[in-house]
C-alpha cells in the first residue's frame, strides 16, 4: 500500500503506531553521512552569515536567546537547504507520521545552541500558532551525536492527548507555570533521547519537550523542518508571519508561496517567495 503511494523513505507501521502514541519517534539514518555533511556545510553558512552582526557572549543574551541562535526561513536563501527541505523523503514521512494525504511546509530553521547556551524550557509548539488541531509534526535533525550535555531533546509521552496545558511562550515567559506539573500530564515525565549523528527526531506540534543544557566546549547544531497537514484553516489574528505574508485570513485555508506543499512531490522545486522575513522577530512564536 505504501510502496504504491510512492514514497521515498517508507516507515513502518510501527514506527508509525509509535509517534501516534507517544507523540515522537526517532528515525534512523535517512539521511547519508555526506548528504547530512552537504546540509550542515549550508546551514553553516547562514548561521554564520546571518549572525555575523552579533557579538554578544552567552551570558549578554535575553533569557530566550541563551537557549540557541535561531535562524528562521533558510529555504529561502540557501538553494541547499531548499533542495533538501524539498526533497520528499522528508515530507513523505511526515505524510506518514500524520496519516494525512498531503502535508505543507510550515517553516525550517537552525537551532544553534551555543556552548554555555541555557536549556529550552518545557513548551508545545502547536498553542502558539493559530492554527488549531491542524496536523502538525516538526522534525529535528542534529549534525552530530547529541547527548545530555550538549542539548538533547526529552519529550514527554503522550503529552500530544493530553488536553488542558497551557500554552508557554518560552520567547518571553515571565509566567510561574510549569507545564511538566500541570496535573493534564498526569504526572507522565520526559523521556530523554541521545541520539547519533544520523538520526532524526519527530515531535507532533502538541507534545511537550524541552532540551538540555550545553555544557560542552561546542555549538549544539540542530535543523528543523515542520510540516503541517494540507486543507487546514487559519483559526486566529494572531499576527504570525507566515499566514500574513500570503495574505491567509481567519477561516480561509492555510496556502502561498511561503507555504507550499511538499507532498506529494511538486515536479519542480517550489519557488522563493519573494517577500522574506528571514531574521528574528518577524513573528512572536517561532519554535
Ligand atoms: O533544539 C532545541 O533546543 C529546542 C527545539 C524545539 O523546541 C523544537 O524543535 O520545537
Amino acid at each position: 500500500m505504501k510502496a504504491e503511494e510512492g514514497f521515498p523513505h517508507v516507515l513502518s507501521d510501527g514506527v508509525v503506531e509509535q509517534f501516534n502514541k507517544d507523540g515522537f519517534v526517532a528515525t534512523p539514518e535517512v539521511f547519508s553521512a555526506a548528504e547530512l555533511s552537504t546540509l550542515s556545510d549550508a546551514v553553516d553558512e547562514e548561521v554564520s552569515k546571518r549572525s555575523a552582526h552579533d557579538t554578544r557572549k552567552v551570558d549578554q543574551k535575553s533569557i530566550y536567546e541563551q537557549s540557541f541562535v535561531q535562524c528562521m526561513r533558510l529555504w529561502e536563501t540557501s538553494s541547499v537547504v531548499r533542495d533538501f527541505v524539498c526533497d520528499g523523503r522528508l515530507a513523505g514521512m511526515a505524510a506518514q507520521l500524520l496519516r494525512v494525504p498531503s502535508v505543507r511546509l510550515w517553516q525550517d530553521q537552525a537551532l544553534y545552541k551555543e556552548s554555555g547556551g541555557r536549556e529550552t524550557d518545557p513548551h508545545q509548539d502547536q498553542t502558539f500558532w493559530p492554527i488549531g488541531d491542524a496536523p502538525l509534526v516538526s522534525v529535528w535533525i542534529p549534525f552530530h551525536a547529541v547527548t545530555r550535555d550538549n542539548g538533547a531533546m526529552a519529550y514527554v509521552p503522550g503529552s500530544h492527548l493530553a488536553g488542558g496545558l497551557r500554552p508557554v511562550d518560552i520567547t518571553h515567559t515571565t509566567e510561574p507555570y510549569d507545564i511538566l506539573s500541570d496535573p493534564s500530564l498526569s504526572q507522565r515525565t520526559p523521556r530523554w533521547m541521545e541520539v547519533d549523528a544520523g538520526a532524526m527526531i519527530w515531535h507532533h506540534g502538541f507534545t511537550v519537550h524541552q532540551a538540555a543544557a550545553n555544557s560542552s566546549s561546542q555549538t549544539r547544531r540542530v535543523f528543523t523542518v515542520v510540516f503541517i497537514a494540507d486543507g487546514c484553516a487559519r483559526q486566529k489574528p494572531w499576527p504570525t508571519f507566515p499566514l500574513d505574508r500570503d495574505c491567509v485570513g481567519v477561516g480561509e485555508l492555510i496556502a502561498g508561496a511561503g507555504m507550499p506543499i511538499l507532498w506529494p512531490k511538486p515536479d519542480k522545486t517550489p519557488p522563493v517567495p519573494e517577500q522574506q522575513g528571514i531574521l528574528l522577530g518577524v513573528q512572536s512564536k517561532v519554535i
